[in-house]
């Protein structure tokens, strides 16, 4: 069996990539980069989602010597520009403060009406081997943002991002729910190929 490492610390995500390459029956022992606590995390010095997790994904294969899958993801709204982006997880000054980003949000675009509201979740999924040989897989979930955080599922903008042909927000629905539509999961379901292609 081949190994394959992700380079994050979150465990949800190593569950849900591992579900999506059990179903499409590769053969691929996937670990989380707790495997490896000696490696220090990459600095996030790109600016774009891909060339962070090309970043990510490059430093754990080269420090580890197997093939790593890396992904960053965000929030983009269009009345912003696009932001907040790649400084998602940091839109309020403290990484990883979910609540603070998203009351700033909402205070920024308190005067946005429902139809300027347009945003979407985006994902960029990398594989990188040791050899240096890279691919980037991107997915995205569109949506409108609410005015007021609704639901108690999910994490970060989830309670005020509502899909796309959806009644309810991101944080209401269940994790299968949200992983079928998801920007992460269409990202790491476009990585099934790319796998195939190059451990398989
Ligand atoms: P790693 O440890 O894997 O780096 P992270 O918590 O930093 O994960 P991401 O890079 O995947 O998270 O996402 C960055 C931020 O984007 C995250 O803190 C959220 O604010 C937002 N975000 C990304 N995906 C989201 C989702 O599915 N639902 C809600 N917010 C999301």
């Amino acid at each position: 069996m081949k190994r394959l490492i992700l380079a994050t610390r979150n465990a949800n995500k190593v569950t849900e990539l591992r579900a999506i390459l059990e179903e499409a029956g590769l053969d691929v022992e996937l670990v989380g980069a707790d495997a490896y606590p000696e490696i220090p995390d990459v600095k996030e010095t790109g600016v774009t989602f891909a060339e962070n997790a090309l970043l990510k994904a490059h430093a754990l294969a080269r420090a580890t010597g197997f093939p790593a899958v890396a992904d960053d993801s965000g929030l983009c709204v269009d009345v912003l520009n696009g932001a907040p982006g790649i400084f998602s997880a940091r839109w309020a000054g403290t990484h990883g403060d979910d609540k603070a980003n998203l009351d700033l949000l909402l205070a920024q675009l308190g005067d946005i009406a429902d139809e300027h509201r347009a945003a979407h979740f985006a994902c960029a999924a990398a594989l990188a081997l040791p050899d240096g040989t890279e691919r980037v897989v991107e997915g995205r979930l569109e949506g409108t943002l609410r005015h007021e955080p609704t639901g108690a599922g999910g994490f970060g903008y989830d309670p005020i991002l509502q899909p796309l042909g959806e009644t309810r927000t991101c944080a209401e629905l269940t994790p299968a729910e949200k992983n079928a539509i998801s920007h992460r999961g269409k990202a790491f379901r476009g990585l099934v190929p790319v796998v195939r292609e190059l451990l398989g």
